[in-house]
């Protein structure tokens, strides 16, 4: 366990998985006491509905085991799935980095990480923060690519019942466009873009991020073999995903894929792969080496993927002093061994990988040799403190395609299946509690996640509310006793991530094809600004009978999306109608600035060609501001407009701007008639109207 770093987020979860055999032989201990007396009690409750669960709509031609159950079926499902699976897709859109296209589905997302790659010389914009920072990690964002792929490959009939395809097809090719530009040459591998140490040190939005974003890259002599193997994968399955809808992209992927496989192979090594450490370390490369063949063989038909894929199922991770592949654990970003046994199943139909799939999904159903996962009182499969709903979700994903296939044992296909389902209807409010943000009566509103929350402040406290909505966000979960708190620095339970979507959009898929799934209409994360974003506040800071002095601070606290400006200024508006009924002019008038954090003073200028009403422009043209900081957002300069020494004729009180600002000696307020401009054009504040003629 590695204490160096910040525990300031859930990326650090690769630190709980660090060891899986020793977590392993804790659950099995633990599994071991406890499954006896909760296996009665407990499971008998979570398995209850095991017979009347598989209401069959669409499932014609699976196997035995699913029939007669569809007249003692519910009569309607208490969560729609179809709703749930179009937001949980949504939410890819919220992790986009890079230069966003046209037509985006939220106005609160903009371009960022513009120049990711540029220390290394190499375009690497695109693909998807991680979590609830702005690192992109390869690893896990591969392997949650080929969760969704996977999916599609199950299950495209559901995407296209729920009008769905496209949406999830976009948002995978936003990440393999991504994986692809990280593998410019045939052995060289970007894996990651981004310090996580830098990155976690600040809270504020991926569009206004300042700190060095360093890439990494993998070369044969340093290599990642898991990450090289997982991306392989991801790309395999994305190719069988597009290979009827842009035959040419897939082409393109399964390219990589065969490339970037011979890469993890040639090299089998993870020593390179350094810069992910504490967050998403690798555990081991042989199960990515199969999982990846698995689907090069079932993308190109070629025999020597599939003689590669079991090749290196002897390396697999074994249970302690046995042979008996590891099954006390679940498919997630490191482990995805399960997941290639079940393809290889398939595949050979051989016993070996059928019998260490239903063995792992015994584990996590009815128990396997006394050996069972934790449930939680309210029936959660409970793996990990860190993110138990993300395991609970790709599991029961697997326990549902397995069901699906004509291989599952008969006695046990309505038993993965209410699994399946429990754990599902359990994410989505079955304690009366969502764990997807925007879905149900309750659900979380302070997930653990930099942007949604939008912090102008470099604060997790400020604002105190989250300013925008992460549809569709899975987070974390519970502890062992269904207990969870909605807190923004909740990490280890209130953290979302693109690998927690993953199984679970492609479980939703499954539920949907299976129970039924009906046409979402468009969903649209529209949001209504909840503040004024740009705007000058003042007071002023010092009077006498012929000047005024204003402290004036410009605010950035853009949000729809956060943006950095270099070229803010606002303008002071004034009356000088006195000033003419005393034989002045505007030339009398003598500016100066005090304090000052960057602006230009400059003025007076009449306001088009009025004669009385003028401006003097404080412009912060290469003063950056922007919603990341105290110091950042926020700019002060105090200007002064005086008569000339000894006149008494100059009055503030007429003027458009001093109205509404705040007395010597308090606290400077928002003055909307103080307009703030971004390159002389008007975005915020009213400007006196035209007098007339
Ligand atoms: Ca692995
Ligand atoms: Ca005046």
């Amino acid at each position: 366990m590695r204490t160096g770093v910040t525990a300031q987020c859930r990326c650090a979860l690769g630190r709980a998985r660090s060891d899986l055999r020793c977590v392993e032989r804790a659950l099995a201990a633990l599994a071991l006491a406890a499954s006896l007396a909760a296996a009665c009690s407990r499971s008998s409750g979570s398995f209850a509905d095991a017979g009347t669960a598989s209401t069959a709509a669409g499932e014609t031609g699976k196997p035995a085991g699913t029939g007669g159950a569809s007249a003692s079926g519910p009569a309607s499902e208490p969560y729609s799935y179809s709703e749930a699976l179009a937001q949980a897709i949504m939410f890819y859109e919220f992790q986009r980095s890079g230069p966003l296209p046209s037509g985006q589905r939220n106005n609160w997302r903009g371009d960022s990480g513009l120049a990711d790659g540029a220390d290394n010389g190499v375009d690497l914009t695109g693909g998807w923060h991680d979590a609830g920072d702005h690192v992109k990690f390869n690893l896990p964002m591969a392997y949650s690519v080929a969760m969704l792929a996977w999916s599609v490959y199950e299950y495209q009939a559901a995407y296209e019942q729920t009008g769905q395809l496209a949406a999830l097809l976009d948002n995978i090719k936003w990440a393999t466009d991504y994986l692809m530009k990280c593998h410019p040459s045939a052995d060289v591998y970007y894996y990651q873009v981004g310090d996580p140490n830098l990155d976690h040190a600040w809270w504020g939005p991926a569009e206004v991020m300042q700190m060095q974003r360093p890439s990494y890259v993998l070369t044969p002599t340093s290599s990642g073999s898991a990450v090289l193997g997982e991306t392989a994968a991801a790309l395999a399955a994305t190719s069988l995903a597009f290979k009827s809808s842009n035959p040419d992209y897939a082409g393109e992927c399964l390219s990589h894929a065969k490339s970037l496989y011979d890469f993890a192979e040639s090299t089998k090594s993870d020593a390179g792969y350094t810069a992910a450490s504490g967050y998403y370390s690798s555990s081991g490369f042989y199960d990515e080496l199969s999982w990846a063949a698995a689907w090069l063989y079932l993308a190109t038909g070629d025999q020597t993927y599939l003689g590669k894929a079991e090749q290196y199922v002897s390396q697999w991770p074994t249970q302690q002093q046995s042979t008996t592949i590891a099954y006390q654990w679940g498919q997630c970003w490191d482990d995805v061994h399960y997941g290639a046994q079940l393809l290889l199943a398939r595949i050979t139909g051989k016993s070996v990988y059928s019998e260490s799939v239903e063995r792992n999904l015994d584990f996590w159903t009815l128990g396997y040799q006394g050996n069972r996962i934790a449930y939680t009182p309210a029936g959660l499969a409970w793996l990990s403190s860190w993110g138990p709903l993300r395991y609970a979700m790709a599991t029961a994903f697997l326990a549902s395609v397995w069901a699906d296939s004509k291989l599952c044992s008969q006695d046990r296909v309505s038993v993965y299946r209410a699994f399946a389902k429990a754990q599902a209807d359990y994410a989505l409010g079955s304690t009366g509690k969502s764990f997807m943000v925007g879905f149900g009566s309750s659900y979380p509103h302070h997930p653990h996640h930099r942007t949604a929350h939008s912090s102008w402040a470099n604060s997790m406290t400020v604002p105190a509310n989250h300013r925008h909505t992460l549809t569709g966000a899975l987070v974390g979960g519970p502890d062992q006793n269904d207990v969870y708190t909605d807190t923004i620095d909740n990490y280890t339970q209130n953290e979302p991530a693109c690998d927690y979507n993953a199984g679970f959009v492609a479980l939703l898929a499954q539920l949907t094809n299976r129970l039924g799934g009906s046409a979402v209409p468009n969903l649209a994360a529209t949001e209504t600004p909840s503040n004024d974003e740009y705007y000058v506040a003042a007071a002023v800071n010092a009077q006498g009978p012929n000047f005024i002095e204003i402290r004036a601070l410009l605010n950035n606290q853009s949000g729809w999306p956060a943006h950095a400006d270099d070229q803010l200024s606002f303008r002071y508006f004034i009356d000088i109608s006195e000033l003419l009924a005393s034989g002045a002019s505007a030339a009398d008038l003598t500016l100066s600035t005090n304090y000052n954090e960057g602006a230009t003073l400059s003025g007076p200028f009449a306001q088009n060609g009025s004669p009385t009403i003028y401006y003097v422009t404080l412009d912060f043209t290469g003063t950056l501001i922007y919603p990341g900081g105290q110091s950042a957002f926020s700019k002060e300069a105090q200007f002064r407009i005086s008569a000339p020494p000894n006149t008494t004729y100059f009055d503030p009180s007429n003027d458009w701007s001093f109205a509404g600002v705040a007395p010597q000696g308090s606290t400077p307020t928002e003055n909307t008639r103080i307009p703030v401009y971004r390159d002389g054009v008007l975005l915020f504040g009213q400007e006196p109207p035209s007098a007339p003629d």
